[in-house]
């Protein structure tokens, strides 16, 4: 039987135990019809936590309330659950992240956030401290993520969640691209984090803050069912009546929320009509096991559309960091997922090069269109990473590269390649 979680379906605090419950096969549903307000105020919420607060969780031995507490009871319902770690020191080092993310990143966060949205007093000296302080914790964690890929160890731990869970109310409602560039691998860690299917099944599609919240005057705090806090937008409970099965998705904690608007038509499908189907090189590539020069590479020559495509090659800005393989191995293949908006106009590979550390990343890349596609530049921050540039088709020894790229040829460029990865 699952176990119940009373919260409503924006909180991020909630997420932690969804998210581990997802890792560990553990099944744990949230109550129905949850009103923030309402539910957490009532006689029997009250029972299960003096302080009123969720999330809370109902497990068969009595309530449990305080979220990082419920992640690690979800977690340790699964015996050697690896979202645990194996050692001592992985505990250990486990439990640093958890309270670090809890204290240095959420609690200043938190401390930039709220009084903007008129949830506490907004005084400027209390939000420069709090943004320094956040600043100060995300340096440490920005070193920390520059040779590892995960907070512990070489797999998603629970540290890596609740770190996460907090980074998303960064990320989506306070810190803006310019904020968080200071911070790369903070940035490449996040968005590999939230696009893992476990955490993208919880937490929906997470999407950057474009502004800081203007500062609004200070809320009554009496108000009849007025959200207490940013993650519980007014409008939850009429919207969790509505949903069901609940499916959280953290731009939704929008304190009004917008009426959807029809999705506008990409602006690559109004390109004149192309001669070369994407699709039917994708084919050929991926079916192509032998002679791939003649077949393959022909092929592609053959059908390409110089006026309905671009070829571009890309490498790497910050190869001297690539001092680790599976670190850099991870950070391609995160671009490769986050690639996944552009499956119908691109097609790309992604050479790691070398025998040895630092490792160098060069790309080959065919868009739909003359130019890199505005919306990928927009939406996946990798792009700015690499350096771009136009393959000439004039020159043969241009052309030969590109040949040498579809065909991860070894040696490239005079190196043995580490890996090669294929977008398709
Ligand atoms: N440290 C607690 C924080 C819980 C918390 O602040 N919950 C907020 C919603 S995210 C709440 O219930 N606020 C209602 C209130 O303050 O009455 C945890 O991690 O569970």
């Amino acid at each position: 039987m699952a176990l119940v979680l009373h919260a409503g379906n924006t909180n991020k605090n909630a997420f932690k135990a969804l998210i581990a419950a997802e890792y560990s096969g553990v099944k744990v549903e949230l109550v129905k019809n949850f009103e923030m307000g309402v539910s957490n105020k009532s006689p029997e919420f009250l029972k299960m936590n003096p302080i009123g607060k969720v999330p809370v969780l109902e497990t068969p031995d009595g309530p449990v309330f305080e979220s990082n507490a419920i992640a690690r009871y979800v977690t340790r319902l699964k015996a050697d659950n690896p979202l645990y770690g194996s050692t001592l020191i992985e505990y250990a080092h486990i439990e640093q992240w958890i309270d670090f993310g809890s204290l240095e990143i959420d609690a200043n966060i938190l401390r930039w956030f709220i009084p903007r949205i008129g949830f506490a007093v907004y005084l400027p000296p209390a939000e420069e401290a709090a943004i320094s302080a956040l600043k100060r914790a995300l340096g440490a964690l920005n070193t920390h993520l520059a040779s590892n890929t995960y907070l512990v160890g070489h797999s998603v731990t629970l540290a890596d969640i609740i770190m996460t869970c907090n980074l998303v109310m960064g990320f989506s409602r306070v810190m803006t691209k310019s904020f968080t560039s200071e911070f790369p691998h903070v940035e490449r860690y996040f968005w590999t984090m939230v696009n893992q299917p476990n955490f993208r099944k919880i937490l929906g599609e997470v999407k950057q803050a474009e502004s800081v919240p203007p500062v609004q005057s200070a809320k009554k705090p009496s108000q009849p069912k007025e959200p207490k806090h940013k993650d519980e937008p007014k409008k939850e409970a009429k919207k969790e009546a509505k949903k069901e099965p609940v499916k959280p998705k953290v731009a939704e904690a929008a304190e009004e929320e917008e009426a959807p608007k029809p999705k506008p038509k990409n602006p690559l499908d109004l390109l004149p009509p192309s001669k070369m189907v994407l699709d039917d090189w994708k084919r050929l590539y991926s079916n192509t096991k032998t002679n791939f020069r003649e077949v393959a590479i022909k092929g592609f020559w053959d059908m390409y559309d110089p006026e309905g495509y671009s070829l571009w090659f890309c490498d790497y800005k910050y190869n001297d960091e690539n001092t680790v393989s599976f670190v850099t191995l991870n950070k391609v293949t995160g671009f490769l997922q986050r690639m996944d908006l552009a499956r119908k106009y691109a097609f790309g590979k992604m050479l790691i090069v070398g025998s040895e550390a630092p490792f160098k990343v060069k790309g080959l890349w065919l868009f739909r269109g003359q130019e890199i596609p505005q919306f990928v530049i927009d939406e996946c921050y990798d792009m700015e990473l690499y350096e771009w540039k136009k393959v000439d088709l004039s020159d043969e020894a241009q052309k030969e590269r590109v040949n040498q790229m579809i065909e991860d040829q070894e040696p490239f460029e005079g190196e043995a390649l580490l890996d090669a990865k294929c977008f398709k």
